[in-house]
C-alpha cells in the first residue's frame, strides 16, 4: 500500500512535468532497444517483454560529484537470451497464422531487467510511458497500443513491476515468477503466470523428503522472494511432520566470498547429508564453484526448478559433487521450428550484436575491432602502436556458425521455462483475438458491449486474459488461469552420470499438485541413481 502510494506520487509528478514539456516524441523505445513490426498496413498491437538478459548491474564508482547515470549491465546470460528469442519466435509464428489474430499484427518491445529490481522498475515506467522518462501514458499518441507485459523474470522483479502495473490495471503475464506471494490477487490484481505457483513445489519437496524417510536436512535459500518463500513453505511442512532442519543458509545476492566460504564450512561440518536448495542458477553458481574446489562430496542435493536443468550449474566436472541430485522441473515441450529460429539470428541486429560478440569472442564493428587490436598490441609492446588498416584480429565475420557451438542458447532438449515463455505470448495473443472477435451486443462489458482492438483499455484485455483457454501449437496441454495461476505439474529429475562423466537429466517421477494428495506423486525408486552411484537412497545423517 505504502509502496503503491509512493509510486503513484512519483508517476503523477513526472506526468505533470511532462505535460508542460514536449509530448510529441512518443515513440516506442526500449532500453535494450529492440522493437519490431512486421507489417505497417495491418494494425499492430505491441506486447512488452522483460527478460533478465544480463545477470547483474555493473558496480558504479560511487562518485557523487557527477550527474548519476543509469547503471550498465554485465554478465550476458545465454539461457535467458534463448527465452527472449522464443518470445520473438512466438510472435513471428502468430503473425504468420491466419486463424489467430488474422487482421492484427503483434509487435514487441523488449527490456533487459538485468536480474535487478531497479532495472525492472525503470523498464516498467519506461514501458508504461513509451518514453524514456517515467510518465504513465500507456496509450502513446500516434504509436500502437501496448497490450500487456510478458515478464519480468524473477519473482522479486515481478513483485515490483506488478505493483506498478496493477495501479493502471495493466496485464502482466509472467513466464518464470513462481513465488507463492504473487498469488494474492488483492496485492497483484493484474498478475498472471504460466509457471506453477511454488507452493506446489515446496509441498512436492516436502513429500519427497518424507517419502524417503529423511529426518535431518539442511536448507539453502537465495536471498530473494523465490528462495525465502520457497524454503519457508518447505520447512513448515517438513517440520510439522517431525523432520529436523540442521542448518538454514542464505546465498548472498551480491558476490561475497566470505559468505560463500561460511556456507561451505556449514555444509562440510554438518552431519546432514540431504541439502535442499531453493535458488536461481545465477545465485547458486558461486557456491557450487567453491564446493567443487573443496571437493565436498557425499551429499544429496534437492534442487528447485530454477537450477535443475541449468547449464550454468551443470558444468564439466560437477558430477563428483552434484551427481545424484534430485529435483523438480516444470513441464517441458518440443517447439518445432524454434531451433532453426535460434540458429538463424542476424548478427547485425541490435538485439543480437552483444550476444554474437560474447558467444564468439569477437567484435562486429570494424573501427572498434581495430582499436581493440591496437590496445592489445600496445599492451604487449609497451609502446603505442598504430596498426595498418587491414582486417584486425578479433573482427567477427558475421558468418560464424552457431550450430557448431555447444551452447545452452541453442540447446532445445530441455525447453521448460522456454515453453512457459511460449505459452505466455500465446495467452496474450488468444486474449487479443477474443477481444477482437467479440460479437457486438453479446460482449462482456456494460450493456453487453465489446472492446475495440484499435482502442481498448488495459482492464478490458485483462478480462480476456483471465478467461483465456487454449493449447499452444503441437502440445496437448490445455492452458487456462485459475486466479492467475496454472496447474502444478512437475517432472522429478535425477542427475545421472553417464559413461563420459557427463550428467544426464533422467525423469524418474512426476508430481501433480492439483491431484488428490494420495495420487499426486509418482516416483520410480529403482530408476534413481544416488550420489556415488549407489542404488540405495542415502540416510539423512
Ligand atoms: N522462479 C524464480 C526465478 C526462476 C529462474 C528460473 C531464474 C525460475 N526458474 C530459471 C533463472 C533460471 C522460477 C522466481 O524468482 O520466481
Amino acid at each position: 500500500m505504502e509502496i503503491s502510494r509512493f509510486l503513484l506520487g512519483l508517476c503523477a509528478f513526472f506526468c505533470l512535468y511532462r505535460s508542460v514539456s514536449a509530448q510529441s516524441t512518443c515513440k516506442l523505445k526500449a532500453k535494450f532497444n529492440l522493437s519490431g513490426y512486421k507489417n505497417v498496413e495491418k494494425k499492430t498491437v505491441v506486447v512488452g517483454g522483460m527478460f533478465p538478459i544480463h545477470m547483474r548491474i555493473a558496480a558504479t564508482d560511487g562518485n557523487t560529484s557527477r550527474a548519476p547515470v543509469s547503471s550498465g549491465c554485465e554478465g550476458f546470460n545465454f539461457r535467458t537470451f534463448r527465452w527472449t528469442q522464443t518470445m520473438l519466435f512466438a510472435i513471428d509464428e502468430i503473425n504468420k497464422r491466419d486463424d489467430l489474430l488474422p487482421e492484427t499484427d503483434l509487435g514487441y518491445v523488449i527490456y533487459d531487467s538485468c536480474f535487478t529490481i531497479s532495472k525492472a522498475v525503470e523498464g516498467t515506467l519506461t514501458y508504461l510511458t513509451g518514453q524514456d522518462e517515467a510518465v504513465p501514458n500507456y496509450r502513446c499518441g500516434s504509436g500502437a497500443p501496448l497490450a500487456a507485459l510478458v515478464g519480468a523474470g524473477g519473482s522479486d522483479l515481478s513483485i515490483a513491476t506488478a505493483r506498478i502495473l496493477g495501479l493502471y490495471h495493466f496485464p502482466q503475464v509472467s513466464y518464470c515468477s513462481s513465488c507463492s506471494a504473487l498469488e494474492s490477487k488483492f496485492q497483484f490484481p493484474t498478475f498472471l503466470r504460466t509457471i506453477p505457483n511454488d507452493k506446489h513445489q515446496s509441498t512436492a519437496m516436502a513429500r519427497l523428503v518424507l517419502h524417503f524417510g529423511w529426518t535431518w536436512v539442511g536448507t539453502i535459500a537465495a536471498d530473494d522472494d523465490y528462495g525465502k518463500y520457497g524454503i519457508k513453505d518447505f520447512k513448515e511442512q517438513v517440520e510439522e511432520a517431525g523432520v529436523c532442519i540442521s542448518f538454514s543458509e542464505t546465498l548472498p545476492k551480491v558476490s561475497s566470498p566470505e559468505d560463500i566460504q561460511r556456507i561451505v564450512d556449514t555444509v562440510v561440518e554438518s552431519t546432514a547429508k540431504i541439502i535442499v536448495v531453493f535458488s536461481s542458477d545465477v545465485d547458486l553458481s558461486p557456491l557450487i564453484g567453491e564446493l567443487l574446489r573443496h571437493n565436498v562430496t557425499n551429499r544429496t542435493w534437492i534442487a528447485s526448478e530454477a537450477w535443475i536443468t541449468s547449464a550454468l550449474i551443470n558444468q564439466p566436472g560437477v558430477s563428483s559433487v552434484l551427481g545424484g541430485t534430485l529435483g523438480f522441473g516444470v513441464k517441458r515441450a518440443d517447439i518445432p521450428g524454434l531451433q532453426r529460429h535460434l540458429l538463424d539470428v542476424d548478427p547485425y541486429d541490435p538485439l543480437t550484436e552483444e550476444f554474437w560478440e560474447t558467444i564468439f569472442n569477437c567484435t562486429l564493428n570494424y573501427e572498434k575491432a581495430l582499436k581493440q587490436a591496437e590496445q592489445r598490441a600496445t599492451a604487449v609492446n609497451g609502446t603505442v602502436s598504430r596498426m595498418a588498416r587491414g582486417i584486425p584480429d578479433g573482427l567477427c565475420t558475421g558468418k560464424e556458425s552457431l550450430a557448431s557451438l555447444n551452447n545452452t542458447y541453442s540447446d532445445v532438449s530441455q525447453l521448460r521455462i522456454t515453453y512457459s515463455v511460449y505459452k505466455a505470448v500465446y495467452a496474450v495473443a488468444h486474449a487479443l483475438h477474443n477481444l477482437e472477435y467479440c460479437v457486438p451486443g453479446q460482449g462482456p462489458f456494460t450493456g453487453q458491449s465489446c472492446a475495440d482492438i484499435n482502442n481498448f483499455e488495459p482492464w478490458q484485455l485483462m478480462y480476456y486474459l483471465k478467461n483465456v483457454r487454449f493449447k499452444a501449437p503441437n502440445t496437448d496441454e490445455e492452458i487456462y488461469f485459475n486466479d492467475g495461476d496454472v496447474e502444478g505439474f512437475y517432472d522429478i529429475i535425477n542427475w545421472q552420470v553417464n559413461s563420459n562423466g557427463e550428467i544426464s537429466y533422467v525423469t524418474v517421477g512426476r508430481y501433480n499438485g492439483s491431484a488428490a494428495p494420495e495420487d499426486s506423486m509418482t516416483i520410480a525408486n529403482n530408476s534413481i541413481v544416488w550420489n556415488n552411484e549407489v542404488l540405495q537412497p542415502p540416510r539423512s545423517v
